[in-house]
This record gives structure tokens, C-alpha cells and sequence, in this order.
């Protein structure tokens, strides 16, 4: 005997399975199935097992169980339905598809498949379904059929997998005692089972059958033209299996047709609502839950998953004569430019989906792995307009970055770890020192916060507040000495907050298109920062998360000189 540990523990275990069914149940009941779904439905329904039946699957395919689906095809649905449920299943291999050496090869491979039981029956090939009226019925010679059930008990590799001899004598009006011949010469070729097939509307040829039966071997039947005879009946004629074969897949063809014809009368899918499966029903059997869970273990989080857009669209004269021939995010820190120096710092945060609003000097920005956007009006536009090149990104976490800030890993780690659907990062180090750099462009943009740390231990005491604090007013305009820090150029949106920021976003731009909008003279000139204003306005929060200093900023000439000073390569 081959080694066993090489195959599928599954296979041996399923047949091992079946085994154990048939010495401890006194009838083991079983149902057809044609695809994974309705092996479900036939576990879900506590039958012992599953027949892979070749009446559901060629039906299943549109066409006639008369061996005209290849083994391959059957052998495929067989795998999938032995996937799919945990009770063992009892393949239809029709006639095993040829003679006694493609028996061997439908073993091979059904075993290897996982299935516990395969079932030959004594029709030539190509067979015809035994409930077929006016087609030819063949058979082949007992003899050629025990050359079947010899090479198949050969081939088998796992000892507990089960061969079960099929005749179709009674079908072919060849009358009881040739059955009993041919079942009787199967079972002392080795098989495991024998099914005794009719087609009568009553059970008697089977009961006689198995009243005459004195083999060891046990029986089994499957009732579907004698319907009216119960599994108890049938277990008290002395069967030990019953197969239910076609059933599954008659229900869906009459339910299939009706609610489909009802749907085409009322033209309304409610006339069909209540009378088919719920989606919760759907979800319930494909298993949803678990893709949920598998989903929350396996895939990456919603950090990790993060957008960034970095705007560096702008053109800054007082930048010239540096940047001429590039824009200022390609400017040159020790080795490495600043847009360099930022997208290491996003990567290093397992921000990998990276977008670049470019503009000016656009083809000079060509770094790899980055999305980019074009801002055709960078030079009449402001900051706001050129973010919504890149609106398209705008329907997940999302973080936007102004083009000239350096920033430590700790500062974005705290504004991606807050709370709130729109966050802005604000220095408050400023309190202090004023504002980080002096723009002759521009002045800071500055915010009023909800609540303001004490004077004395401000580091502190911001830590502690960060949970609950908004920001108020943001914005160029303000008054320095009620302005409690500085935005630094970057903010956070949840998938939730990016379609506040779009709905704001496009009811401003219709209603000030022409006047003045925030802190601008029209919304083409709006700033980032005005935006912000306007959402807190239209009544949403937006969180400020507090730093302390951690960060620079490149806004002019003097500023770039230092941070060549003091940046590593
Ligand atoms: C099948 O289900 O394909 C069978 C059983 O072989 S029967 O259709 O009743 O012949
Ligand atoms: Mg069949």
C-alpha cells in the first residue's frame, strides 16, 4: 500500500468519517447537491452527507446526465462542494467515466479531492440517466463492471475510502435475480456498499431486493420515483444508506421559476421580497463574518492605509533666484529635498499612498511611486484650488501636507492618533516665541483654541487637553494676542471628514465665487486655512492637536539657510 501521509488528512478524514456514520447510525441519511451552496444548505439541513449528484450538476450546467460533462468538470464541482462542508461526500461517478483504467485515475483524483466515497454504476459509457424514457439503456457485463470495482479497490490509496457498486438491473427490466447476481459478484469484488437503483413508483422491487439480500455488504437506496416510502421504511427493509438525490436542485428550478415570473409580472422586486432568502441569509452562508474578522486580523489598518496629499503647486518669488529652474519642494536640504525629506518621513509612518499637487516647474517634481496632479492655474490661484486638484483622493483617511514643512515621525504619529473627522496640527510653542518664521508674503495662520493651557506649565498641560480641544478661528487675520499657536501646514481627515470638506467645499465655491470668501478676496484665492474657518462655521469640529514645536517650516530664504544648518543629510 502507497504512503499514506503524502494525501490529504482531509480525505482521510472524511472517510474515516463516513465509516464511523455507517457503524454507529442505523441509516445514514444523505442529499444531492450541485455546487458548494446547496452542499451547504444539505449540511445546514443535518443530513449525515453529501452525494454529488450528476443529475444536479448536469442539470446545474444546462445539459443531460448522459456523461456528457467531462470527470473533470464533475470531478471539480465535487471538490468544491467537499470544500465547502464539513460532513463527508459520496461522489457520482456515473459508469467511472470509461473503462476499469479511467476508474483508476476518477479514484485518484476524487481521493485527492478530499471525497470519502465514490459510486460506479454498471451502465456503458456514454450512460443515460436511469429515469430517461425512449432512450437506449446499456449495460456492461458483470464481468467488465467487477474489473471496475478490482481496479478501484486497487487504486485506492487511503484504506477507510469507500467504493460503492451501483447496478442498474432493475432500471434495465433485467428483474431481481439479475441484480442480485450482479450485486452479489460486486460485492465480492470488493465493494463497499452496493446501490440498488429503480425506477418504480412503489418500493417493493427494492424491498424485495434488500429481503433477498444476504451479503454483509450494505445497501442503499434512493427514492424518487418510489417517494412516498420513508426513510424508516426503508431502513427497516434492511437499507443502510438513502440517498435524496435530485431534490435540491428540482426546489430551485420551481423556485427559481416562480419568483422570476412574478418579478416579470409586477415589475417590482417587492412582490418577490418575502418569499426569497434575505441578503443576512446570503451573508450568513458565504461566510461574511469571517471575512469580516479575517479583514480586522489580516489587513492592514487604517493607518497604514492612509492618503497623503502634499500641495506644491505654488511658485514663492521671494524663493528666486533658487528656484528658476525647479519648485521650491525641490530645493535641496544636505542632500535630499524637502518633498524627499517629507515622503520618507509619511513612509516611515506606513503612509505609502502618496499624491503630489504639482504646478509650477511641474515636470522638475518626478519622484517615484507618487500620484501626481496638475494645477494649471497655479499662478492665479491659491492653495485651496490647487488641494482640489486632487479631490479624487479625497474618499479615505486622508492627510494634507503643505509642501514646506519638515516634521518629526512623533508630530504625524500624534495627528494620526487623535481623535476628531477633521484634525489640525498646532504649534503651540508660539506662545513663546512668536510665530516660526516671518513670510514678508504672508502672515502665520494662526488659531484660537477652545481651551488654552496655563502659562506656567504649558508642555504639560496641552498633553492633557488634547482629547477635548477645538480650534475656533484659524486664519491670517487674527489678532496675535488672542491667537493661542500656529497651524503648521498639515491636517487630517477621516473618510467622514473628507466629505465634510467636499460638501463645504462646493456649497462655498457656488455661493462665493464672485465675492469675498474668508479671509480672501474671492474663492480662487481662498487658503487652506479659510476653509477650515468656513467648515467650523457650517457648525462641524474640527480637533486641534497641540505640539510642541518638532517641526519647521521653509517660507523664506532665511528659513532654508537654517535648516541646511541644522538638517542631517
Ligand atoms: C444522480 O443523482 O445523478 C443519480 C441518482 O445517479 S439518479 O438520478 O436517481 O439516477
Ligand atoms: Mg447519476
Amino acid at each position: 500500500m502507497p504512503e499514506l501521509a503524502s494525501y490529504p488528512t482531509k480525505a482521510k478524514a472524511k472517510a474515516n468519517q463516513l465509516r464511523s456514520l455507517l457503524l454507529e447510525k442505523d441509516v445514514v441519511a444523505v442529499a444531492g447537491a450541485h455546487s458548494a451552496l446547496s452542499a451547504k444548505l444539505v449540511q445546514e439541513a443535518r443530513f449525515d452527507a453529501v452525494w454529488a449528484s450528476g443529475f444536479e450538476i448536469s442539470t446545474l450546467r444546462g445539459v443531460p446526465d448522459a456523461n456528457i460533462l467531462s470527470m473533470a468538470e464533475l470531478l471539480e464541482v465535487a471538490h468544491q462542494i467537499n470544500e465547502a462542508v464539513a460532513i463527508p461526500v459520496i461522489a457520482d461517478c456515473d459508469n467511472g467515466f470509461g473503462n476499469a483504467i479511467n476508474v483508476i485515475r476518477a479514484v485518484n483524483e476524487y481521493e485527492k479531492a478530499g471525497i470519502a466515497a465514490i459510486c460506479i454504476e454498471d451502465s456503458v459509457f456514454p450512460k443515460r440517466c436511469s429515469f430517461y424514457s425512449g432512450v437506449r439503456r446499456e449495460m456492461v457485463t458483470t464481468e467488465e463492471h467487477i474489473g471496475k470495482i478490482r481496479a478501484a479497490k486497487k487504486a485506492q490509496k487511503d484504506p477507510n475510502f469507500l467504493i460503492i457498486a451501483r447496478t442498474e438491473a432493475l432500471i434495465a427490466g433485467w428483474g431481481l435475480e439479475e441484480a442480485l447476481r450482479r450485486a452479489t459478484a460486486y460485492a465480492k469484488a470488493g465493494a463497499d456498499a452496493i446501490l440498488i437503483h429503480s425506477k418504480s413508483d412503489s418500493a417493493d422491487e427494492v424491498k424485495t431486493f434488500a429481503s433477498s439480500w444476504e451479503n454483509p455488504c450494505p445497501l442503499i437506496a434512493v427514492p424518487t420515483t418510489y417517494h412516498t416510502t420513508t426513510l424508516e421504511e426503508l431502513r427497516d427493509a434492511g437499507f443502510k444508506v438513502v440517498i435524496f438525490a435530485n431534490h435540491a436542485v428540482r426546489a430551485s428550478i420551481k423556485a427559481m421559476r416562480e419568483t422570476l415570473k412574478t418579478l416579470r409580472k409586477a415589475e417590482s422586486a417587492s412582490a418577490v421580497e418575502n418569499s426569497i432568502a434575505s441578503l443576512e441569509e446570503v451573508y450568513a452562508l458565504i461566510g461574511l463574518s469571517e471575512l469580516r474578522s479575517d479583514e480586522k486580523e489580516f489587513l492592514p489598518q487604517e493607518t497604514k492605509r492612509q492618503k497623503a496629499v502634499i500641495v506644491a503647486a505654488g511658485f514663492e518669488r521671494n524663493f528666486l533666484p533658487l528656484i528658476h529652474d525647479r519648485p521650491k519642494g525641490m530645493l535641496e536640504i544636505n542632500g535630499k529635498t524637502i518633498l524627499e525629506r517629507q515622503i520618507a518621513t509619511l513612509r516611515n509612518c506606513q503612509i505609502n499612498d502618496i499624491s503630489i499637487v504639482r504646478g509650477y516647474k511641474a515636470e522638475v517634481i518626478n519622484l517615484p511611486d507618487v500620484r501626481y496632479y496638475e494645477h494649471p492655474r497655479y499662478d492665479q490661484d491659491y492653495i485651496l484650488s490647487s488641494f482640489f486638484q486632487a479631490e479624487k483622493e479625497m474618499d479615505a483617511p486622508l492627510l494634507f501636507l503643505y509642501s514646506d514643512i519638515l516634521f518629526e515621525k512623533g508630530v504625524l504619529e500624534k495627528l494620526l492618533g487623535a481623535e476628531g473627522d477633521i484634525r489640525l496640527v498646532i504649534d503651540r510653542s508660539w506662545l513663546e516665541h512668536g510665530p516660526t518664521s516671518q513670510n514678508p508674503n504672508g502672515k502665520p495662520e494662526l488659531v484660537v483654541t477652545s481651551q488654552v493651557p496655563p502659562k506656567s506649565h504649558r508642555f504639560i498641560s496641552s498633553m492633557e487637553l488634547e482629547e477635548k480641544n477645538q480650534v475656533l478661528k484659524v486664519g491670517r487675520d487674527l489678532d496675535l494676542s488672542q491667537s493661542h499657536g500656529e497651524f503648521i501646514g498639515m491636517a487630517f481627515f477621516s473618510k467622514e471628514g473628507c466629505r465634510i470638506l467636499r460638501e463645504i467645499y462646493h456649497q462655498a465655491e457656488k455661493k462665493y465665487r464672485e465675492g469675498p470668501f474668508q479671509d480672501a478676496t474671492d474663492f480662487a484665492h481662498a487658503s487652506f486655512a479659510g476653509m477650515m474657518q468656513e467648515i467650523i462655521d457650517n457648525g462641524f469640529p474640527i480637533t486641534a492637536v497641540e505640539i510642541y514645536k518638532g517641526w519647521i517650516e521653509i517660507d523664506t530664504l532665511e528659513d532654508y539657510y537654517r535648516a541646511r544648518k541644522i538638517l542631517n543629510p
